[in-house]
């Protein structure tokens, strides 16, 4: 395995951080590749609002010793369906939530000194990008999305304000060098339907906004690659990641498709092969009513989606040691 090391790589990554726990095992490796310096965290976007989103997103990030970067949400985007899970779990264990507290209230502060961060008071996540994004040196950041669309959409069609006298398209031209997206289902020459582009009429019309508009390269990492791959916590009871899968039912691992995603992203480009992936180049679209994705292939296309090369035990290997 061969992953580039370079701290001038600046990443922001956006996540739903809902119903499905391989989000968390995917911000814990993008947490220890960036200790091996593969590249430098600048945000965290929650694009679903979860009870507890923030607290256990935190409590990750603390474990792993990046408790001071920044993170934004989208606090209107609580209505993605299901039941979240793991959050509540996670924070408990990790003393953001007091010990009297029952599942579904936000209780009382729990360990001094460590507050629970309330959804409520993070940052607005378009705020938090458009921040970033006008700090960064051209080209320079990169996008990591493993969740829903909408706040990449809203970013997009943002406007001048006191962050950037650029609008959101110029800026993200300007700043961003490459978005890797888990979304979509290639596997029919392109076509098919996946949860990230289609949960909702909000995720639809977000993902035929951002593929329509987006100005800069975008990889797509899809369903196929990762459904069949498999993610295993590690033994130990007290781990974060391993209380997360067994709270989602999943104590002997899950598709690891968002861990896949960071793991291809960490390769870049040059490495895509060392990843174990091929590319197939062109133009990706959603559809804004059905969420269902197509491509038209292209060779030089701006966007691209990933085959994998090597057979699935290969990958796990892979996850499985960032864990
Ligand atoms: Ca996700």
């Amino acid at each position: 395995m061969s992953i580039l090391q370079n701290k001038n790589r600046r990443i922001l990554l956006g996540t739903d951080w809902w119903t499905d726990c391989d989000d968390v095992a995917a911000l814990r490796m993008m947490c220890r590749m960036a200790k091996r310096g593969v590249w430098t965290p600048d945000g965290v976007i929650l694009n679903a609002a979860a009870p507890y989103a923030a607290a256990s997103l935190l409590a990750i990030l603390r474990d792993e010793g990046f408790g001071d970067v920044p993170v934004g949400i989208d606090i209107a985007a609580d209505d993605f369906g299901g039941r979240p899970p793991y959050q509540y779990a996670v924070a408990k264990k990790a003393g953001a939530v007091a010990a009297d507290t029952t599942p579904g209230t936000l209780g009382t502060p729990g360990t001094p000194g460590r507050p629970i961060p309330e959804n409520a008071a993070l940052v607005n996540g378009v705020t938090l990008y458009r921040q970033m994004l006008a700090c960064a040196a051209d080209g320079s950041m990169e996008l990591l999305e493993i969740g829903y669309l909408q706040v990449l959409a809203a970013l997009l069609s943002s406007p001048p304000d006191e962050c950037s006298p650029l609008d959101g398209i110029a800026l993200v031209k300007t700043k961003v060098r490459r978005i890797w997206c888990m979304a979509g289902n290639w596997q029919e020459g392109g076509h098919g339907k996946e949860n990230n582009f289609c949960r909702n009429a909000r995720a639809r019309r977000a993902a035929h906004a951002v593929l329509r508009d987006c100005p800069v390269p975008v990889t797509f990492l899809g369903w196929e690659v990762g459904a069949t791959v498999i993610a295993h916590p590690k033994e130990d009871p007290d781990d974060l990641v391993r209380i997360a899968f067994e709270a989602h039912g999943s104590p002997d691992g899950r598709s690891a498709w968002d861990p896949l995603l960071v793991l291809l992203a960490a390769h870049d480009v040059s490495g895509i092969h060392d990843a174990g992936f091929r590319a197939v180049s062109g133009r990706a679209s959603v559809d804004a009513e059905t969420g269902e994705n197509f491509f038209e292939v292209k060779p030089g296309g701006s966007h691209a989606y990933v085959i994998k090369t090597m057979p699935d035990a290969w990958y796990e290997k892979q996850v499985d040691a960032w864990l």
